[in-house]
């Protein structure tokens, strides 16, 4: 009898600065639950990042710290395939090909292109152009079924939705067309500092994010100087997106509804409900930090683990590319 396939998910994180919360509760938490039910394929999309411009020296770093965070979070590199893209040239194979395959319009439409663009006026590239089409050949070439990501990304998964389905409809089932994966609860934690604009890796001031590896003082600084309004009751509303904000990560730290959070700091002040979300956050965190700092120290298990995902990456999108390069007319040897 033929064995029934597990479900294939594939996400990818940027190595630009240490994730914050927003990355974590938004999407890298449910990377690591989801491991047991699926087949996973996790990475560090290094080509990605270039797309803005990254000190050479900090980004080496960087890649390294992304994936031990990812090792750090439980992601178990042997049950999942964790690597990181720039070591599978498939990648970068596949976006050429699909490039060919979207179209100049559907590019222009893409929000995130055009919030980088304004972002950095001097350097609007090529490869900032065509991100969504290497984020499609990421997906695609592991045949994923379901890709978890926040809110932020839903439009590019469209996209790649609608290369698959061209591309099938050109040349025959080639690509599985993939679902969203988004979590309801937190599609996207703001800015400590401006609770209008999401919480982002760029943001250039410190105290908007709070990044997974700060240490406790930190996190209780930045939450207690978290702007929010000029009230006292812990509650949605108008004009309190702060609060409410602040609700999220309290919630989606400790598993409690916003009816069950109103009710516990009912008669308290924004003091001590910041107190409360500071050390629900840190005691969350304490654990992964421990586990990284080991980890990233152990400079040999870190480069095997690389090397080791970066092998089953290649095996198992191999077929794809091969499958695409036939479809279109290319000479396999
Ligand atoms: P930048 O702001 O520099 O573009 P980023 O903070 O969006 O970076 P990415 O590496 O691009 O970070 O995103 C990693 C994952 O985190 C993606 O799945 C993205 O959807 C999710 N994510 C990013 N910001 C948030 C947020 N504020 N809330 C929820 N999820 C988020
Ligand atoms: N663009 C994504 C990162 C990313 C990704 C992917 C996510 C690159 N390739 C494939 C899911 C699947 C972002 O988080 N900004």
């Amino acid at each position: 009898m033929e064995e029934t396939r597990k479900k294939r998910i594939f996400s990818g994180i940027q190595p630009t600065n240490t994730p914050h919360l927003g990355n974590y509760l938004g999407a890298l938490r449910n990377w690591h639950r989801l491991q047991e039910e699926y087949d996973c394929a996790y990475s560090i999309v290094d080509l990605h990042s270039i797309t803005v411009r990254q000190d050479p020296v900090k980004l080496r770093a960087q890649i390294k710290e992304s994936y031990a965070l990812l090792l750090a979070m439980g992601i178990d590199p042997d049950k999942s395939i964790v690597f990181v893209q720039g070591h599978n040239p498939a990648h970068a194979q596949l976006s050429w090909i699909l490039s060919c395959y979207t179209q100049f319009g559907e590019l222009s439409r893409m929000t995130q292109f055009k919030d980088k663009s304004q972002k950095h006026p001097e350097n609007i590239n090529a490869g900032l152009f065509t991100y969504p089409v290497l984020m499609a050949a990421d997906i695609l070439l592991y045949q994923a079924d379901l890709v978890p990501v926040g809110i932020d990304q839903k439009q590019h998964l469209e996209l790649t939705r609608n290369i698959a389905e061209r591309f099938n409809n050109l040349y025959g089932e080639t690509f599985i067309v993939p679902e969203p994966y988004i979590t309801k609860s937190v599609e996207k934690i703001m800015s400590l500092a401006d609770p209008a604009k999401k919480m982002s890796k760029s943001d250039e001031n410190p105290n908007a994010t709070v990044t997974v590896l700060d240490d406790r003082d930190t996190i209780m600084r930045k939450f207690r100087r978290a702007v929010t309004d000029s009230g006292c009751e812990v509650r949605r509303g108008e004009g309190k997106e702060g609060i409410e904000n602040l609700m999220s990560v309290y919630g989606a730290v400790t598993e409690k509804t916003f009816e069950e959070i109103e009710k516990e700091f009912e008669g308290k002040g924004y003091g001590d409900f910041k107190a409360a979300v500071g050390e629900a956050v840190a005691d969350s965190l304490l654990p992964m930090r421990e586990e990284y700092k080991r980890i990233i120290a152990d400079k040999a298990y870190l480069e095997r683990c690389m090397k080791e995902g970066a092998e089953k990456a290649f095996a198992a999108s191999r077929r794809t590319l091969r499958k695409v390069n036939k479809k279109v007319g290319f000479i396999d040897l």
